[in-house]
C-alpha cells in the first residue's frame, strides 16, 4: 500500500463548482446520476490535460463530457480512479456520470449505506467516491444540488443537505425531494439519509433574531429519547453565541441518529448523522454520563459548523485544524454546562491514560502527521485531544479576550477556505500582535514532553529556586527533540494552606504562568520568610509529565489545601500512585501488605469533608485507573498493579466502612429524572461509596446492592448497582444479569452496556463468558456498537484477562480482527489498537502479542486500514 506525504501537497488542477446529484435511491440497487461543472483551478499551472477522478468499488453507466458520450478510448478506469485522457482547458466544462452502487453490500459503513431499514451516509474522510467519481480532497469545495428519489413507502423521509426546495410523487409509487445547499463545501460533508423516519421538531431563535427549525429524525420507537438531545442542541447554540459571537447559517438544523456507524457522530453541514448512543437517552435508559456525553457530542458537531464546514482543512494532515479546535471548545461548553473543575479532570485522565500512551508507542505521531497509508487511522487521541490541549496551551498563554481576538479573526480571514494550522497560529499572532515561533514545534513534534523539576530554598534571601528541565523521548521517525515553549502556570502555599504571593522581580500575584522555552530553566521566587509549598502545572496547563519528588506528607497537604482544584485532585492521585507502587514493590518481594495511614487518613479527611460540588469529591475518592498506574511502568506488570489497586481500595473499604455506609445513606434518595449538578453529585458520592462497600464481600453489601438493582427507576443507579453485584461474589449475579436483560431486550444501547459490564469483569472466568457472549443471539459483528461493547471492553477495559499469561486473549482479539478486517477495516483497525503496546510487557507477553500481529500481518486480503496499524506496531 502506498503512503500519502503531506510534503507532496499540491493544489487541485482542477476545481468544481456546481454538482447535481440524482440519486434513484434502493437498498441493493441504487442509481446515482451526477454532473459535475469543472474548470482549471487558475492557481494551478500544470501542463497536463487530463482529469483524473477518484472512485471506489462503483459500478459505470456512462460518463459524458459537455454532453458527450465518451467512448471507452477516451477514459480509464481503475480500482481507484477515472482517468479522462482529455478535457477542454481553455473554458469551464460539465462531466456527467452514471453510475450504480449497493448499499445493503456495504458492511464498511462508509459511503452509502443501509443501517437497519434506512440508508445514509458517511462520507469523511474519503466516502464520497464510493458513491461516485470526484475531486475527493476538502480543499475542492463545491456547491451541491441533490434530487432524492425513492419507494414512498419504504422510503418516506428524504434528507440531504441545507434547505428543501421541491418535493412531489411520481406516477410508479415513488417519490422525489430536491434539496441545495447554499454554501460551498468540500464533499466529505456532504450527506443523504432516506427511511421511515419520525421528526421530533423545535425551533431556535437565533442572536440576530432568525428563526432556526430543528428536526431530529429517529425510528418510530425512540421518538421518547429526544428531549435531551434537543436541549443540547439548543445549549450548544446559545453558547457559541455567547462565548465565540458565532451564530447558525442555515434555516434548518437537522439530526439522524443510526444504529450502526462507526464513530460517535459526523458534522455534515445542516444534516449531521448521529451514533444512537450519542442521541438517545430517558432517565431510565442512560446514565449520568451518557446525558454528559450526549450534550458533549451534540455539541462537538455543532460547533464543527464553524470550525470545520465554514473554515475547512486544505488537506486531510491539518484535520487537528478542525478536530483539535473543536474538541477545545466542546470541553470548554461541558465544563460551562456541568462543573469545569470535574470536567478537565475526566479530560485530563482520559489524555493521560490513552493518548499518553499512543504518545509513548508505535503509533506515536505528530498532533499534525506527515505520512499516513490510511487516513482513518489518523482520527487518533493525538489529533483530537492532544491536539485540543495545543489550542488550550493557546488560550493560556493569549487569555480569553485574546484568544476570542483570534479566533475572530481566523472566522473572519477564512470563511470559505480549505486552511492549514499554520493559518491558525498566524490569525492569532496577528489578532494580538505576538509571535508563536517556537510554539508552532507542537504541531510538528510527537511524544509526550518530561519535565523535570528541583527546587532549592535560601533561607536567608528569601527566596526559593525553582529549576525545571525538559526532554522528550526518541518517537517513530524522530529520534531527536528540540525544545518546546510550555506554558507552566504555579502557585505557592504557605505552611498553614493558606496562598502565598508569588514575586518575581517587580511582579506579583496569586498565581503565574512561567514560560518554558529552554532546555533548562530556573525561576526565581522573592519575599518568601517561610519555604512554600509548590502548586505547580496548576490546571493540567501543558500536555506533560511531572517529575518532581514529592513526600507523602507534602501530597497529603495539598490535597487538603491546594486552591487549584484540578492540583488538589492530583495530589490525592500521585499519593495513591506512590502507595500503590510501593505495595507492588512488596508485592514482588513477597512481603506482606500493609496500606500507609497516611492514606487512610487522607481519604477520612476527603469523606468528612464538606463539598458543594459531590462530583468533585467523589472523583477525589476515585483510585488511579489501572490504566494509569500501567502508564507509569518501564515494564507493565498486569496482575501486580490489579492485586495492589485492589488491595488498597478493600483496606480503605474495611477502615473507612462507617463513613462510606453514613455517606451513602446521606446521599441514598430516588431523584430519577433530575439531572443538575446536585442530583448527579449525589448519585456519584453514593455510587462511589457502593462500589469500594461492595469490595467487603459481606452479607450487607450484597443487600444495598440487590436492593439498589431492584428500586432504582433510572439507568445510572441500576447500572451502578448492577456493576457492584458483576464485579464481586454476590451470589445473585447470574439471576440480577438475566432480569436485566430481560427487562431491556429491546434497547440496544442498554444492552450493549450489559455486555461490556460482563466483558470488562477483572473476576475469574470473564473469558469462558466473553467466549459465551460472542454466541449470544444479541451479539452482532456487523454492529460496532456491540463489537465495540464486548471485544471492545475486553481488549481495552480488561487488563487482567486480556493479558492472561497464556495469550488466549491475544489470539481471540486476531482472530477477531481478522473477521472484521473483511466486514469493516475501520472497525478491525482500531481493535488491532489492543497490540500496538506489546513491547511494554515481559518477554513472554512480548512474544505472543508479537505472534499475534505478525499472524495478522501476513494474512491475505488485508485492508489498508490492518495493514498500516499491525505494521507500524510491529516495526
Ligand atoms: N468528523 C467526524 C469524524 C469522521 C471520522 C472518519 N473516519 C466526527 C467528529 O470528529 O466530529
Ligand atoms: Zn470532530
Amino acid at each position: 500500500p502506498k503512503t500519502v506525504y503531506l510534503k507532496d501537497y499540491t493544489p487541485p488542477e482542477y476545481l468544481i463548482d456546481e454538482i447535481e446529484l440524482t440519486f434513484e435511491l434502493d437498498a441493493e440497487r441504487t442509481l446515482v446520476r451526477s454532473h459535475l461543472s469543472l474548470r482549471r483551478n487558475p492557481q494551478c499551472h500544470s501542463e497536463c490535460v487530463t482529469l483524473e477522478l477518484q472512485g471506489e468499488e462503483l459500478e459505470l453507466l456512462s460518463v459524458a463530457v459537455n454532453g458527450e458520450k465518451l467512448a471507452d478510448t477516451d477514459f480509464v478506469i481503475t480500482p481507484e480512479a477515472m482517468i479522462i485522457r482529455r478535457v477542454p482547458q481553455d473554458k469551464a466544462f460539465v462531466v456527467s456520470i452514471e453510475n450504480r452502487i449497493n448499499p445493503a453490500a456495504n458492511t464498511a459503513l462508509e459511503g452509502l449505506y443501509l443501517s437497519s431499514s434506512m440508508l445514509c451516509t458517511q462520507c469523511e474522510a474519503q466516502g464520497f467516491r464510493k458513491i461516485t467519481w470526484f475531486l475527493d480532497r476538502p480543499d475542492v469545495m463545491t456547491r451541491f444540488k441533490t434530487t432524492l428519489i425513492a419507494d414512498k413507502n419504504r422510503y418516506p423521509v428524504l434528507l440531504s443537505n441545507g434547505n428543501r426546495t421541491g418535493q412531489g410523487d411520481l406516477a410508479d409509487g415513488r417519490h422525489w425531494v430536491g434539496w441545495q445547499d447554499p454554501f460551498a463545501k468540500p464533499c466529505y460533508l456532504f450527506a443523504l439519509v432516506a427511511g421511515q423516519l419520525e421528526c421530533v421538531a423545535d425551533e431556535f431563535i437565533t442572536m440576530s433574531g432568525r428563526r432556526i427549525e430543528l428536526e431530529i429524525f429517529v425510528e418510530q420507537h425512540n421518538v421518547d429519547k429526544c428531549a435531551h438531545a434537543m436541549q443540547s442542541l439548543k445549549n450548544a447554540m446559545r453558547w457559541d453565541e455567547e462565548t465565540y459571537g458565532l451564530e447558525y447559517d442555515l434555516d434548518l438544523y437537522m439530526i439522524v441518529a443510526v444504529d450502526h456507524f462507526n464513530m460517535g457522530a459526523m458534522e455534515n453541514k445542516g444534516l449531521n448523522i448521529f451514533n444512537t448512543k450519542f442521541v438517545l437517552a430517558r432517565p431510565d435508559t442512560a446514565t449520568d454520563s451518557d446525558y454528559e456525553h450526549i450534550e458533549g457530542v451534540i455539541g462537538h458537531e455543532y460547533f464543527h459548523n464553524w470550525s470545520g464546514n465554514r473554515v475547512t482543512c486544505r488537506d486531510w494532515f491539518q484535520l487537528s485544524l478542525k478536530e483539535g479546535f473543536t474538541v477545545f471548545r466542546d470541553q470548554q461548553f461541558s465544563g460551562d454546562r456541568t462543573s469545569p473543575a470535574v470536567k478537565r479532570i475526566e479530560d485530563v485522565n482520559a489524555l493521560r491514560t490513552r493518548q499518553f500512551a499512543e504518545d509513548a508507542g508505535p503509533l506515536a505521531h505528530p498532533v499534525r502527521p506527515e505520512a499516513y497509508i490510511e487516513i482513518n487511522n489518523f482520527y487518533t487521541l493525538t489529533v483530537y485531544e492532544k491536539g485540543a490541549e495545543v489550542v488550550r496551551m493557546l488560550h493560556t498563554l493569549l487569555g480569553s479576550e485574546g484568544f476570542r481576538k483570534g479566533c475572530d479573526l481566523y472566522f473572519k480571514r477564512h470563511d470559505g477556505q480549505a486552511v492549514t494550522c499554520e493559518d491558525f497560529i498566524k490569525a492569532l499572532e496577528d489578532a494580538n500582535g505576538v509571535e508563536f515561533g517556537q510554539f508552532r514545534r507542537w504541531y510538528a513534534q510527537a511524544g509526550t514532553p518530561l519535565l523535570t523539576v528541583t527546587q532549592h530554598y535560601a533561607a536567608d534571601a528569601k527566596q526559593l529556586h525553582l529549576t525545571i528541565q525538559q526532554s522528550c523521548p526518541p518517537t517513530p521517525n524522530q529520534p531527536v527533540k528540540q525544545a518546546l515553549h510550555i506554558p507552566v502556570k504555579l502557585g505557592l502555599l504557605n505552611q498553614d494552606g493558606s496562598t502565598a504571593t508569588v514575586r518575581m522581580r517587580d511582579n506579583s500575584a496569586t498565581e503565574v504562568t512561567l514560560n518554558l522555552t529552554e532546555t533548562e530553566q530556573t525561576f526565581v521566587f522573592e519575599d518568601l520568610p517561610t519555604q512554600p509549598v509548590v502548586s505547580l502545572l496548576r490546571g493540567f496547563s501543558a500536555p506533560v509529565n511531572l517529575n518532581m519528588e514529592r513526600s507523602l506528607e507534602e501530597l497529603a497537604f495539598l490535597l487538603r489545601h491546594d486552591s487549584d482544584t484540578f492540583n488538589r485532585w492530583e495530589a490525592g492521585q500521585q499519593l495513591a500512585c506512590q502507595i500503590i507502587f510501593g505495595l507492588m514493590t512488596d508485592l514482588q518481594n513477597g512481603r506482606a501488605l500493609q496500606l500507609d495511614e497516611v492514606m487512610i487518613d487522607a481519604y477520612r479527611s476527603v469523606l468528612s469533608g464538606s463539598f458543594d460540588d459531590l462530583s468533585y469529591q467523589a472523583l477525589l475518592l476515585a483510585l488511579p485507573e489501572e490504566s494509569y498506574l500501567a502508564g507509569q511502568m518501564a515494564v507493565i506488570d498486569v496482575d501486580a498493579i490489579h492485586q495492589a489497586r485492589e488491595f488498597v481500595k478493600t483496606t480503605l473499604a474495611t477502615r473507612l466502612r462507617t463513613e462510606f455506609q453514613a455517606l451513602y445513606a446521606q446521599h441514598h434518595r430516588d431523584e430519577s429524572g433530575c439531572f443538575d449538578a446536585g442530583a448527579v453529585g449525589r448519585r456519584r458520592m453514593k455510587n462511589t461509596c457502593l462500589s469500594y462497600l461492595s469490595k467487603l464481600e459481606i452479607e450487607d453489601s450484597y443487600r444495598l446492592a440487590t436492593q439498589q438493582f431492584q428500586t432504582a427507576r433510572n439507568m445510572t443507579d441500576q447500572m451502578a448497582a448492577l456493576a457492584a453485584i458483576v464485579n464481586s461474589y454476590h451470589p445473585n449475579k447470574a439471576d440480577s444479569l438475566e432480569s436485566f436483560y430481560r427487562q431491556w431486550e429491546q434497547e440496544a444501547l442498554v444492552i450493549d452496556k450489559w455486555f461490556a459490564l460482563q466483558a470488562s469483569s477483572s473476576l475469574p472466568n470473564t473469558f469462558a463468558t466473553v467466549q459465551a457472549l460472542m454466541r449470544h443471539p444479541a451479539f452482532d459483528m456487523k454492529t460496532p456498537n456491540r463489537v465495540r461493547a464486548l471485544i471492545g471492553a475486553f481488549s481495552q477495559a480488561n487488563p487482567v484477562h486480556f493479558h492472561a499469561k497464556n495469550g488466549e486473549g491475544y489470539q481471540f482479539l486476531a482472530d477477531q480482527v481478522l473477521v472484521l478486517n473483511e466486514l469493516n477495516p475501520q472497525i478491525a483497525s482500531r481493535m488491532v489498537t489492543g497490540l500496538a503496546q506489546w513491547r511494554r510487557y515481559d518477554p513472554e507477553r512480548q512474544a505472543l502479542m508479537k505472534q499475534q500481529l505478525q499472524r495478522i500481518v501476513a494474512s491475505e486480503h488485508l485492508s489498508k486500514d490492518v495493514y498500516e496499524i499491525a505494521s507500524k506496531s510491529l516495526a
